[in-house]
Protein backbone atom coordinates (compact mmCIF):
# COMPACT_ATOMS: atom_id res chain seq x y z
CA UNK A 1 0.00 0.00 0.00
CA UNK A 2 1.63 3.71 -0.66
CA UNK A 3 2.19 5.90 2.09
CA UNK A 4 -0.30 7.96 0.90
CA UNK A 5 -3.31 5.43 0.77
CA UNK A 6 -1.57 4.57 4.83
CA UNK A 7 -1.69 8.32 5.75
CA UNK A 8 -5.23 8.69 4.28
CA UNK A 9 -6.15 5.98 6.49
CA UNK A 10 -5.44 7.94 9.58
CA UNK A 11 -6.38 11.44 8.20
CA UNK A 12 -9.23 11.66 10.85
CA UNK A 13 -7.60 10.63 14.05
CA UNK A 14 -7.17 13.12 16.26
CA UNK A 15 -8.08 16.22 14.34
CA UNK A 16 -8.40 19.29 16.40
CA UNK A 17 -11.60 21.52 15.79
CA UNK A 18 -10.31 23.97 18.11
CA UNK A 19 -6.90 24.51 16.92
CA UNK A 20 -6.82 23.35 13.50
CA UNK A 21 -4.39 20.58 12.46
CA UNK A 22 -3.89 17.77 14.72
CA UNK A 23 -3.40 16.99 18.16
CA UNK A 24 -2.40 13.37 19.14
CA UNK A 25 -0.20 13.16 22.52
CA UNK A 26 1.32 10.52 24.28
CA UNK A 27 -1.43 7.57 25.29
CA UNK A 28 -4.16 10.19 24.82
CA UNK A 29 -7.30 8.55 22.91
CA UNK A 30 -6.10 9.62 19.47
CA UNK A 31 -2.50 8.47 19.72
CA UNK A 32 -3.60 4.91 21.22
CA UNK A 33 -5.84 4.78 17.91
CA UNK A 34 -2.63 5.44 15.89
CA UNK A 35 -0.64 3.05 18.24
CA UNK A 36 -3.00 0.14 17.03
CA UNK A 37 -3.03 1.40 13.07
CA UNK A 38 0.51 0.92 13.13
CA UNK A 39 0.97 -2.56 15.30
CA UNK A 40 -2.72 -3.89 12.60
CA UNK A 41 -0.55 -2.20 9.83
CA UNK A 42 2.90 -4.02 10.71
CA UNK A 43 0.82 -7.54 11.34
CA UNK A 44 -0.92 -7.30 8.39
CA UNK A 45 3.00 -7.36 7.36
CA UNK A 46 4.14 -9.95 9.21
CA UNK A 47 5.93 -8.23 11.31
CA UNK A 48 6.72 -9.58 14.89
CA UNK A 49 5.16 -6.54 17.02
CA UNK A 50 6.41 -5.79 20.65
CA UNK A 51 6.32 -2.52 22.69
CA UNK A 52 9.40 -1.63 24.93
CA UNK A 53 9.44 -0.49 28.52
CA UNK A 54 9.56 2.85 26.98
CA UNK A 55 6.36 2.69 25.46
CA UNK A 56 8.19 2.85 21.95
CA UNK A 57 6.99 0.22 19.25
CA UNK A 58 9.31 -2.19 17.48
CA UNK A 59 7.81 -4.27 14.59
CA UNK A 60 10.56 -6.95 13.54
CA UNK A 61 11.13 -8.50 9.73
CA UNK A 62 12.27 -11.50 10.96
CA UNK A 63 13.70 -12.46 14.63
CA UNK A 64 15.15 -9.30 16.44
CA UNK A 65 18.67 -9.39 16.57
CA UNK A 66 21.62 -7.54 16.88
CA UNK A 67 23.30 -5.14 13.74
CA UNK A 68 19.80 -4.19 12.70
CA UNK A 69 18.47 -1.66 10.22
CA UNK A 70 16.08 0.22 11.85
CA UNK A 71 13.33 3.05 10.05
CA UNK A 72 10.32 4.68 11.85
CA UNK A 73 9.80 8.00 13.54
CA UNK A 74 6.75 9.27 15.59
CA UNK A 75 3.30 9.52 15.53
CA UNK A 76 2.82 12.02 18.04
CA UNK A 77 1.75 15.93 17.10
CA UNK A 78 2.61 19.10 18.56
CA UNK A 79 -0.95 20.86 19.45
CA UNK A 80 -3.06 21.87 16.44
CA UNK A 81 0.10 20.21 14.14
CA UNK A 82 0.17 19.61 10.41
CA UNK A 83 -0.53 15.73 9.14
CA UNK A 84 2.87 14.47 7.84
CA UNK A 85 5.61 15.37 10.52
CA UNK A 86 6.11 11.88 12.47
CA UNK A 87 3.56 9.93 10.27
CA UNK A 88 5.01 10.62 6.89
CA UNK A 89 7.84 8.44 8.22
CA UNK A 90 5.86 5.63 9.94
CA UNK A 91 3.93 5.49 6.64
CA UNK A 92 6.52 5.60 4.64
CA UNK A 93 8.82 2.51 6.48
CA UNK A 94 5.60 0.26 6.00
CA UNK A 95 5.23 1.39 2.23
CA UNK A 96 8.76 0.43 1.75
CA UNK A 97 8.43 -2.81 3.42
CA UNK A 98 5.27 -3.33 0.60
CA UNK A 99 8.21 -2.25 -2.02
CA UNK A 100 10.78 -4.70 -0.90
CA UNK A 101 8.35 -7.30 -0.12
CA UNK A 102 6.81 -6.51 -3.77
CA UNK A 103 10.53 -7.13 -5.25
CA UNK A 104 10.84 -10.45 -3.73
CA UNK A 105 13.32 -9.04 -1.29
CA UNK A 106 14.23 -10.71 2.07
CA UNK A 107 16.57 -8.75 4.19
CA UNK A 108 20.11 -10.36 5.27
CA UNK A 109 20.14 -8.39 8.29
CA UNK A 110 18.05 -8.23 11.23
CA UNK A 111 15.35 -5.81 10.44
CA UNK A 112 12.77 -3.57 12.16
CA UNK A 113 10.38 -0.57 12.14
CA UNK A 114 9.98 1.53 15.13
CA UNK A 115 7.87 4.02 16.32
CA UNK A 116 9.44 6.19 19.29
CA UNK A 117 6.65 7.70 22.06
CA UNK A 118 6.47 11.38 22.28
CA UNK A 119 8.50 12.92 19.95
CA UNK A 120 7.03 16.36 20.36
CA UNK A 121 7.42 16.03 23.91
CA UNK A 122 3.70 18.14 23.44
CA UNK A 123 2.00 15.99 26.79
CA UNK A 124 4.21 16.24 29.13
CA UNK A 125 7.01 18.64 27.74
CA UNK A 126 10.49 16.72 27.16
CA UNK A 127 10.85 16.11 23.47
CA UNK A 128 12.02 12.35 22.57
CA UNK A 129 10.79 11.04 25.28
CA UNK A 130 10.74 7.51 24.43
CA UNK A 131 14.37 7.67 22.49
CA UNK A 132 16.14 9.77 25.58
CA UNK A 133 14.61 6.71 28.01
CA UNK A 134 15.59 4.44 25.49
CA UNK A 135 18.92 5.37 26.24
CA UNK A 136 19.54 6.51 29.30
CA UNK A 137 19.02 10.27 28.11
CA UNK A 138 16.25 10.69 30.59
CA UNK A 139 15.90 9.72 33.80
CA UNK A 140 13.04 7.65 34.90
CA UNK A 141 12.42 8.73 37.64
CA UNK A 142 11.90 12.47 36.19
CA UNK A 143 9.70 10.80 33.68
CA UNK A 144 7.05 9.59 35.66
CA UNK A 145 6.31 12.89 37.33
CA UNK A 146 5.92 14.95 33.90
CA UNK A 147 2.47 16.11 34.14
CA UNK A 148 0.32 17.03 31.58
CA UNK A 149 -1.78 20.63 31.58
CA UNK A 150 -4.85 18.58 34.15
CA UNK A 151 -1.90 17.55 36.23
CA UNK A 152 -2.37 13.65 35.21
CA UNK A 153 1.11 12.27 35.62
CA UNK A 154 3.11 10.38 32.72
CA UNK A 155 2.99 7.50 35.22
CA UNK A 156 -0.82 7.58 35.36
CA UNK A 157 -1.41 7.84 31.63
CA UNK A 158 1.14 4.98 30.83
CA UNK A 159 -0.62 3.30 33.61
CA UNK A 160 -4.44 3.96 32.35
CA UNK A 161 -3.05 2.82 29.03
CA UNK A 162 -1.96 -0.81 30.16
CA UNK A 163 1.91 0.21 30.40
CA UNK A 164 3.68 -0.27 33.56
CA UNK A 165 5.57 3.00 34.26
CA UNK A 166 7.97 1.33 37.03
CA UNK A 167 9.76 -0.34 33.76
CA UNK A 168 10.74 3.18 32.23
CA UNK A 169 13.97 3.35 32.29
CA UNK A 170 17.45 2.78 29.98
CA UNK A 171 16.98 -0.20 27.74
CA UNK A 172 20.59 -1.32 26.90
CA UNK A 173 19.23 -4.34 25.15
CA UNK A 174 16.94 -2.93 22.44
CA UNK A 175 19.27 -0.12 21.99
CA UNK A 176 22.23 -2.81 21.46
CA UNK A 177 20.11 -4.37 18.69
CA UNK A 178 20.17 -1.27 16.86
CA UNK A 179 22.79 -1.50 13.70
CA UNK A 180 21.64 1.60 12.21
CA UNK A 181 18.55 4.17 11.84
CA UNK A 182 17.31 5.76 9.06
CA UNK A 183 14.23 8.10 9.69
CA UNK A 184 12.71 9.74 6.74
CA UNK A 185 10.97 13.12 7.60
CA UNK A 186 9.09 15.93 5.90
CA UNK A 187 11.23 18.53 5.37
CA UNK A 188 10.29 21.66 7.80
CA UNK A 189 11.60 24.41 5.85
CA UNK A 190 11.70 25.16 2.31
CA UNK A 191 15.11 23.94 1.51
CA UNK A 192 14.14 21.17 -1.46
CA UNK A 193 11.60 23.81 -2.73
CA UNK A 194 14.25 25.96 -3.14
CA UNK A 195 16.98 23.06 -4.37
CA UNK A 196 13.92 21.58 -6.72
CA UNK A 197 14.42 18.13 -5.51
CA UNK A 198 12.10 15.80 -3.87
CA UNK A 199 14.56 14.27 -1.69
CA UNK A 200 17.53 14.90 0.74
CA UNK A 201 19.48 13.53 3.34
CA UNK A 202 20.15 14.93 6.61
CA UNK A 203 23.37 16.49 7.74
CA UNK A 204 23.02 17.86 10.59
CA UNK A 205 20.39 19.49 13.68
CA UNK A 206 21.36 22.39 15.25
CA UNK A 207 21.54 22.26 19.33
CA UNK A 208 18.03 22.88 21.34
CA UNK A 209 16.63 23.50 24.57
CA UNK A 210 13.33 24.14 26.31
CA UNK A 211 13.14 26.86 29.06
CA UNK A 212 10.67 27.25 31.63
CA UNK A 213 10.06 31.03 33.07
CA UNK A 214 7.84 30.56 36.30
CA UNK A 215 7.34 34.74 37.30
CA UNK A 216 5.20 35.15 40.79
CA UNK A 217 3.48 38.43 41.72
CA UNK A 218 0.46 39.36 43.43
CA UNK A 219 -2.72 38.73 42.05
CA UNK A 220 -5.31 41.21 42.38
CA UNK A 221 -8.49 43.51 40.97
CA UNK A 222 -8.15 44.28 37.48
CA UNK A 223 -10.53 47.83 38.08
CA UNK A 224 -9.34 48.35 41.67
CA UNK A 225 -5.39 48.10 42.15
CA UNK A 226 -3.84 51.47 40.97
CA UNK A 227 -0.47 50.67 38.41
CA UNK A 228 1.80 52.06 41.42
CA UNK A 229 0.45 49.12 44.05
CA UNK A 230 0.63 46.78 40.94
CA UNK A 231 3.37 43.35 41.37
CA UNK A 232 1.84 41.67 37.59
CA UNK A 233 4.04 39.10 36.27
CA UNK A 234 2.39 39.40 32.80
CA UNK A 235 5.16 42.53 32.82
CA UNK A 236 8.14 40.83 33.12
CA UNK A 237 6.71 37.85 31.22
CA UNK A 238 6.02 40.23 28.15
CA UNK A 239 9.68 41.36 28.64
CA UNK A 240 11.05 37.90 28.17
CA UNK A 241 8.88 37.70 25.17
CA UNK A 242 10.19 40.53 23.16
CA UNK A 243 13.91 39.63 24.47
CA UNK A 244 13.85 36.51 22.92
CA UNK A 245 13.38 38.07 19.56
CA UNK A 246 15.79 40.40 19.90
CA UNK A 247 18.21 38.36 21.09
CA UNK A 248 18.00 35.78 18.75
CA UNK A 249 17.50 38.35 16.06
CA UNK A 250 20.95 39.66 17.13
CA UNK A 251 22.66 36.55 16.96
CA UNK A 252 23.47 34.44 13.86
CA UNK A 253 21.74 31.73 13.09
CA UNK A 254 19.65 31.56 15.98
CA UNK A 255 15.83 30.76 16.98
CA UNK A 256 14.24 31.66 20.22
CA UNK A 257 10.24 31.24 20.60
CA UNK A 258 7.37 31.60 22.87
CA UNK A 259 4.63 29.57 21.64
CA UNK A 260 2.68 28.74 25.11
CA UNK A 261 2.38 30.98 28.30
CA UNK A 262 -0.17 30.12 31.12
CA UNK A 263 -1.52 33.21 33.53
CA UNK A 264 -3.17 31.64 36.80
CA UNK A 265 -5.68 32.47 37.71
CA UNK A 266 -6.96 34.23 33.86
CA UNK A 267 -9.55 35.89 34.34
CA UNK A 268 -10.33 39.38 32.15
CA UNK A 269 -10.47 41.25 34.91
CA UNK A 270 -7.65 39.47 37.24
CA UNK A 271 -3.94 40.61 37.94
CA UNK A 272 -2.39 36.81 37.33
CA UNK A 273 -0.92 35.73 40.49
CA UNK A 274 1.63 33.89 38.59
CA UNK A 275 2.92 33.30 34.64
CA UNK A 276 4.42 31.01 33.46
CA UNK A 277 6.04 30.56 29.82
CA UNK A 278 7.67 28.12 27.98
CA UNK A 279 10.93 29.26 25.62
CA UNK A 280 12.49 27.29 23.22
CA UNK A 281 15.88 28.29 21.69
CA UNK A 282 17.74 27.33 19.33
CA UNK A 283 21.64 28.00 17.82
CA UNK A 284 24.27 26.26 16.55
CA UNK A 285 27.14 25.50 18.16
CA UNK A 286 27.58 23.92 21.72
CA UNK A 287 27.39 26.34 24.63
CA UNK A 288 26.47 29.05 22.63
CA UNK A 289 22.14 28.21 22.76
CA UNK A 290 23.12 28.76 26.90
CA UNK A 291 24.89 32.03 26.17
CA UNK A 292 21.32 33.30 24.52
CA UNK A 293 18.80 31.47 26.92
CA UNK A 294 21.46 33.85 30.02
CA UNK A 295 21.10 36.83 28.04
CA UNK A 296 16.98 36.31 28.02
CA UNK A 297 17.11 35.20 31.73
CA UNK A 298 18.79 38.58 32.64
CA UNK A 299 16.11 40.44 31.23
CA UNK A 300 13.75 38.44 32.88
CA UNK A 301 15.43 39.10 36.74
CA UNK A 302 15.27 42.44 35.90
CA UNK A 303 11.64 43.22 34.70
CA UNK A 304 10.95 40.56 37.29
CA UNK A 305 12.69 43.19 40.00
CA UNK A 306 11.34 46.19 38.43
CA UNK A 307 7.68 45.00 38.99
CA UNK A 308 8.10 43.18 42.27
CA UNK A 309 7.72 39.72 41.06
CA UNK A 310 10.37 36.48 41.12
CA UNK A 311 11.16 34.69 38.57
CA UNK A 312 13.03 30.99 38.08
CA UNK A 313 14.33 29.95 35.26
CA UNK A 314 14.24 26.32 34.72
CA UNK A 315 15.79 23.76 32.08
CA UNK A 316 13.70 21.24 31.08
CA UNK A 317 15.49 19.58 28.10
CA UNK A 318 18.65 20.24 26.15
CA UNK A 319 20.36 18.53 23.33
CA UNK A 320 23.67 19.49 21.62
CA UNK A 321 24.24 19.40 18.08
CA UNK A 322 23.98 16.69 16.08
CA UNK A 323 25.87 15.70 12.80
CA UNK A 324 24.45 12.67 11.02
CA UNK A 325 27.24 9.73 10.36
CA UNK A 326 28.98 10.56 7.05
CA UNK A 327 29.51 7.14 5.68
CA UNK A 328 26.15 6.15 6.54
CA UNK A 329 25.55 9.49 4.40
CA UNK A 330 27.15 8.79 1.49
CA UNK A 331 26.34 5.65 1.37
CA UNK A 332 22.48 7.01 1.43
CA UNK A 333 23.61 9.67 -1.69
CA UNK A 334 25.20 7.06 -3.48
CA UNK A 335 21.92 4.70 -3.53
CA UNK A 336 19.64 8.16 -4.54
CA UNK A 337 21.79 9.41 -6.82
CA UNK A 338 22.86 12.19 -6.02
CA UNK A 339 20.82 14.47 -3.56
CA UNK A 340 21.22 17.14 -1.44
CA UNK A 341 22.33 16.95 2.27
CA UNK A 342 20.27 19.61 4.37
CA UNK A 343 20.96 20.64 7.94
CA UNK A 344 18.21 21.42 9.76
CA UNK A 345 16.67 23.04 13.18
CA UNK A 346 14.32 20.50 14.18
CA UNK A 347 15.12 18.11 16.71
CA UNK A 348 14.42 13.82 16.06
CA UNK A 349 14.56 11.02 17.72
CA UNK A 350 17.02 10.04 14.79
CA UNK A 351 19.12 13.02 16.69
CA UNK A 352 19.04 11.37 20.07
CA UNK A 353 19.93 7.72 18.39
CA UNK A 354 22.89 9.52 17.02
CA UNK A 355 25.05 9.92 19.92
CA UNK A 356 24.85 5.95 19.87
CA UNK A 357 24.47 4.23 16.79
CA UNK A 358 24.92 5.27 13.09
CA UNK A 359 21.92 7.60 11.99
CA UNK A 360 20.75 8.70 8.72
CA UNK A 361 17.37 11.18 8.12
CA UNK A 362 15.57 11.32 4.69
CA UNK A 363 13.49 14.47 3.76
CA UNK A 364 10.73 14.64 1.65
CA UNK A 365 9.85 17.88 0.17
CA UNK A 366 7.53 20.34 1.93
CA UNK A 367 6.02 22.72 -0.53
CA UNK A 368 4.47 25.10 1.66
CA UNK A 369 8.04 24.86 4.15
CA UNK A 370 5.93 25.15 6.79
CA UNK A 371 5.53 22.67 9.93
CA UNK A 372 3.89 22.28 13.00
CA UNK A 373 0.68 23.71 11.89
CA UNK A 374 -1.85 22.73 9.56
CA UNK A 375 -0.46 24.38 6.51
CA UNK A 376 2.55 21.34 6.27
CA UNK A 377 2.14 19.75 3.33
CA UNK A 378 4.28 17.04 0.63
CA UNK A 379 2.34 16.09 -2.83
CA UNK A 380 1.66 12.61 -3.41
CA UNK A 381 3.97 12.16 -6.04
CA UNK A 382 6.97 13.18 -3.49
CA UNK A 383 5.92 10.77 -0.43
CA UNK A 384 5.91 7.84 -2.67
CA UNK A 385 9.06 9.15 -4.41
CA UNK A 386 10.04 8.91 -0.79
CA UNK A 387 8.99 6.04 0.04
CA UNK A 388 10.74 4.03 -2.84
CA UNK A 389 13.67 6.43 -2.10
CA UNK A 390 13.60 5.06 1.65
CA UNK A 391 13.42 1.27 0.03
CA UNK A 392 16.23 1.34 -2.06
CA UNK A 393 18.79 2.62 1.20
CA UNK A 394 17.06 0.03 2.70
CA UNK A 395 17.68 -3.08 0.44
CA UNK A 396 21.22 -1.41 0.10
CA UNK A 397 21.87 -1.52 3.70
CA UNK A 398 19.90 -4.47 4.76
CA UNK A 399 20.71 -6.54 1.42
O1 LIG B 1 10.60 20.67 17.96
C1 LIG B 1 11.17 20.03 17.08
O2 LIG B 1 12.16 20.47 16.54
C2 LIG B 1 10.67 18.69 16.66
O3 LIG B 1 9.67 18.86 15.72
N1 LIG B 1 10.22 17.91 17.77
MN1 LIG C 1 7.82 18.16 15.06
MN1 LIG D 1 8.95 15.07 13.83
Amino acid sequence: MSAVKLLAEIADVGKDSGRGGYSRHVFDAAELELRQWFIEQAGLRGLAVRTDRNGNIWAWWGRPARGAVVTGSHLDSVPGGGAFDGPLGVASALAAVDILHARGFSPTKPFALVVFAEEEGGRFGVPCLGSRLLTGALDPDRARGLHDTAGITLAEAAAKAGRDPANFGADPESLALIGCFIELHVEQGRGLIDMDSPVATGSSIIAHGRYRFSFSGQGNHAGTTLIADRNDPMLPAAAVIAAARHAAAATSDARATVGRLVPVPGGTNVIASTVELWLDARVPGNGRTATLVEDIAEVARTAAAEEGCEVTVTQESYSDDVVFDEVLRNRMDQVLGGVPALPTGAGHDAGILAAHVPTGMLYVRNPTGISHAPAEYAEPIDVDFGAVSLAHVLEELAG
